[in-house]
């Protein structure tokens, strides 16, 4: 006998139950499991000087870039913590995530003391740790971005240090193949690939082998790059030239989605670092004619700026091998993940990706989930809500069937690791 959601109240109690128990498999992530050694960012000095709050710290402090990047950690945590959370109140998202992620974990944020913090950060081992917060974010497993142009990580993969923990799985990300393949030509060269910055038959086939060699070593669920607002296609250049001689034929026949992140103008401001990235609009355009062209292969999408977000959705209505993801960072902020949850169950139904974490710091899958899980939430039972006003019920098998698929199935499915 199925049981129904007769009630308002009862279909909100049991909306938020269900988004607050089910586990997410967190698509999009830059976290490491502990053999990756110091990739893997973690505890309140990591949680500090995460280049969101440096962006922010700035914007108060007389210290230049060049003074505050040439101090410790340490050093970097206790000024942004005196400027942004003493000094001033911690509103911002990230500051407030801080807050969210230390309570979680039990501290006593209101005695604002930094070094009580540090102590038990000191003192945990950090396998410990990573199974904590993951057991507190409720995470199923994370996807990693993988990028063989980085020398510490491409080193652990050539020497097979890699962990085969199931939470951890791969994601091959190569912006420097499509963002500056000159420079990138002459880097594979250096490995031993017969490549030239021209894209002759002989490069364009040593650049595919060079990617199903490195999807062989990671088995990654999806290959990733971020693109510009410039981005076009089609368009006479290289990028769109290895985008299809190599990236869409190779993601077909290993069968793994594209997955494109647009909208950032890296290095807007060069002197902030990690934080000096900028946002800007996008040719929705490019990313409907790649579906169009070619309809056997999957793509991954999300874009970085709030004006690209309805006519992703309609792009998304017309072609199924679109599949949006995440509100991405400058997105991920309640007043816009509310928004553009509410327009994509609006235009998309329950057929999309709600939400990526992005966390760069191990503790930030606390506080990323526990703030999108409230917001998702809200927007879900508001949706039911107006179904139930017609006479539609809906019992609580199915919000959870529609929650599992929101918060891991349509991924998985998508990327073809659902059983
Ligand atoms: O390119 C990306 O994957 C972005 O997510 C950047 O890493 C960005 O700096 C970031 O950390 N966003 O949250
Ligand atoms: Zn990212």
């Amino acid at each position: 006998m199925t049981h129904y959601l007769t009630d308002s109240r009862a279909l909100q109690g049991c909306v938020k139950k269900a988004v607050r128990e089910t586990p997410v498999f967190d698509m999009h992530t830059h976290i490491y499991p502990p053999q990756f050694g110091e990739l893997l960012l973690w505890g309140v000095d990591d949680l500090l000087p995460y280049h969101y709050l440096g962006a922010e710290f700035f914007r108060y402090s007389s210290q230049t870039p060049e003074e505050f990047f040439s101090l410790s950690k340490q050093q970097q945590a206790e000024l942004i913590w005196e400027a942004l959370f003493v000094d001033h109140s911690p509103v911002s998202e990230s500051n407030r995530g801080v807050l969210t992620a230390l309570n979680k974990l039990r501290f006593d944020v209101g005695a604002r003391d930094l070094n009580a913090f540090r102590e038990y950060f000191a003192n945990v081992a950090v396998e410990d740790y990573v199974d904590r917060v993951f057991e507190l974010a409720n995470v199923e497993a994370v996807v990693m971005t993988n990028d063989p142009f980085d020398d510490k990580e491409r080193q652990v993969w050539l020497n097979s240090k890699a962990s085969s923990d199931p939470r951890f799985r791969a994601a091959l990300r190569i912006d420097p193949v499509l963002m500056d393949w000159d420079r990138s030509a002459s880097r594979l060269d250096g490995w031993g690939y017969r490549v030239t910055s021209l894209l002759t038959e002989e490069t364009l086939s040593e650049i595919s082998r060079f990617l199903y060699e490195w999807i062989e070593r990671l088995k990654p669920l999806y290959l990733a790059v971020s693109l510009p607002p410039s981005f076009r296609y089609p368009e006479e250049s290289k990028r769109a030239r290895i985008i299809e001689s190599c990236i869409i034929p190779v993601t077909r026949k290993t069968g793994i989605p594209f997955a494109m992140m647009i909208g950032v103008n890296k290095l807007i401001n060069p002197r902030l670092g990690q934080a000096g990235d900028g946002v800007g609009r996008c040719d929705v355009g490019a990313v409907e004619a790649l579906a169009g062209k070619f309809p056997d292969n999957r793509f991954l999408v999300t874009f970085l700026s709030r004006e690209n977000q309805h006519e992703a959705c309609v792009a998304a209505r017309k072609f199924s091998n679109v599949m949006l993801f995440g509100c991405w960072w400058f997105m991920n902020n309640p007043s816009i993940i509310r928004e553009i949850t509410a327009e994509r169950l609006e235009l998309l139904g329950t057929s999309f990706v709600p939400q990526h974490s992005d966390a760069r710091v191990l503790d930030q899958l606390i506080y990323k989930w526990s703030h999108s899980r409230e917001i998702i939430a809200e927007i879900l039972f508001e949706k039911y809500e107006d179904i139930r006003r017609t006479g539609w019920l809906v019992s609580e098998k199915e919000v959870r069937r529609d929650v599992k698929n929101l918060f891991s199935d349509n991924f998985k499915r998508f990327v073809g690791t659902k059983e």
